[in-house]
């Protein structure tokens, strides 16, 4: 029996009127996948309901943030609490240094940070900070890897490797693109090339240090520590965007996860328990360069918001109470899930390489390895849209895009596992060829 979606259908008529192609935020209009997105009315657990009352399990947790399942009681709880004492003051509170004491006891390497209200606020502001602190103007990051969307991040790659950046958006100015390098991910020659071209004018390389923006793409081994090693020997900071790997691979993240040295680490999404909320810190060296105590300016009216400070430190009190079960439970659970659907693919004929790192992962709609963003883009992205369309109507909710990761949370068990597995045989089987 298909689904009813009038109620969506009324909302994104209005929504329509008043927002570009009816969303606040581009992927959420399913143009990559097709079909209409339902309007979400409310969430908990693993769990979504559409306005029309459709239940789907979630796997993409709002991009990261939901780790612990939606409506986490103690989070809410900690929300309402802080929420009696009003929303914001602008003014210090004691909740900014109760997360920042969470953050570091499991990133130890952050000695200073500061908060901020997005992703796209902590790795705009890590790149000012690299800049300032180096006295160097250019910047390399990754094909694939998505930084948010600050100008100097909305690049792609020039003609051939190590060329000059290009505008990856209009009204991004090709001065502001082509001081950013783009560079295959995966790929150690061309970061020694692009220093090589650039002698002592890169400031820093910034990356995820396992791709979630162009579909999941693990680092090769020993890449994470190729780049450490030639960013030192380069006098370029490391900037490790972990906004959406922080607190999700392992409490210290990718960090703790790899064993990365990082210069500047940038976090978000989890870090405000699904509240605005981003982050991003240091070597004292480095971060005591900002306003009021250095020369580079940044700041922020809702930075070290007292309601994400407290779903903050609520998400990561659960994390880090519970972390031998969470984590262990977060493998199980995406392993079974991705290696299920994985399967059934298999047994239907239709290929599909799979990608994962705890609990993110992608299943790629091609045959081949996917190492960078070049072969993850030769994936056969009608097939996916295909594929999360029939998912969709199956009551599993997966992000709408080949290039994303899928998430899920500690409130996935053995029961999503099954049912998401029987959707997906369901769905592959109507896709034969
Ligand atoms: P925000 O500004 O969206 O909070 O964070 C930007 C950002 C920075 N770094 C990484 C590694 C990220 O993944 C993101 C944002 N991720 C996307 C999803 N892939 C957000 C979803 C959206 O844009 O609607």
């Amino acid at each position: 029996m298909s689904m009813k979606h009038e109620q969506s259908e009324r909302l994104r008529e209005r929504a329509e009127q008043l927002f570009p192609g009816g969303v606040n935020s581009p992927v959420r209009a399913f143009r990559a996948v097709g079909g209409q997105p339902p309007f979400v009315a409310r969430a908990e657990g693993a769990y979504l309901w559409d306005a029309d009352g459709n239940r789907y399990i979630d796997y993409f947790g709002s991009w990261g943030p939901m780790i612990l399942g939606h409506a986490f009681p103690a989070v809410v709880e900690a929300i309402a609490r802080a929420a009696r004492d009003s929303s914001s003051f602008g003014a210090s509170t004691a909740a900014e240094g109760d997360l920042a004491e969470r953050v570091r006891a499991v990133y130890p390497g952050m000695e200073r940070m500061r908060f901020v209200s997005s992703g796209t606020e902590a790795t705009m502001s890590a790149i000012r900070l690299a800049r300032a602190a180096t006295g160097r103007k250019r910047i390399i990051k990754f094909e694939g890897c998505y930084h948010g969307h600050a100008d100097g991040l909305l690049v792609k790659a020039g003609s051939g490797v190590a060329t000059l950046g290009i505008p990856g958006s209009a009204g991004v100015p090709e001065e502001i693109a082509s001081l950013t390098l783009a560079l295959p991910y995966n790929d150690p020659g061309a970061v020694e090339a692009a220093f090589a071209q650039y002698p002592g004018e890169i400031a820093a390389v910034i990356l995820e240090p396992v791709v979630g923006n162009a579909g999941c793409i693990p680092p090769g081994e020993g890449y994470l520590a190729g780049l450490r090693r030639v960013t030192a020997e380069q006098g370029a900071l490391l900037i490790v965007d972990e906004v959406m790997t922080g607190f999700r691979l392992a409490p210290g993240g990718a960090t703790e996860l790899y064993g990365i040295d990082a210069d500047l680490i940038t976090l978000g999404k989890i870090l405000g328990g699904g509240l605005p909320c981003g982050a991003f810190g240091g070597r004292q060296k480095w971060m005591d360069m900002l306003a009021p105590v250095g020369p580079v300016y940044q700041a922020g009216t809702l930075s070290g918001n007292p309601l994400a400070m407290a779903a903050g430190c609520a998400t990561l009190d659960e994390l880090a109470s519970h972390r031998d079960a969470i984590y262990p439970r977060l493998e199980a659970t995406s392993r079974a899930v991705a290696e299920g659907v994985a399967r059934a693919a298999q047994e239907a004929g239709i290929a599909v390489t799979l990608n994962r790192v705890g609990s993110m992962w992608t299943w790629f709609f091609t045959g081949g390895a996917v190492r960078d963003y070049a072969e993850a883009a030769a994936s056969d992205t009608a097939r996916f849209g295909q594929f999360h369309r029939a998912m969709l109507e199956r009551g599993v909710w997966l992000p709408p895009s080949q290039f994303e990761a899928m998430f899920l949370s500690a409130a996935h068990g053995p029961a999503e596992v099954e049912a998401t597995v029987e959707a997906a045989r369901a769905a592959l089987a109507g896709m034969r060829l």
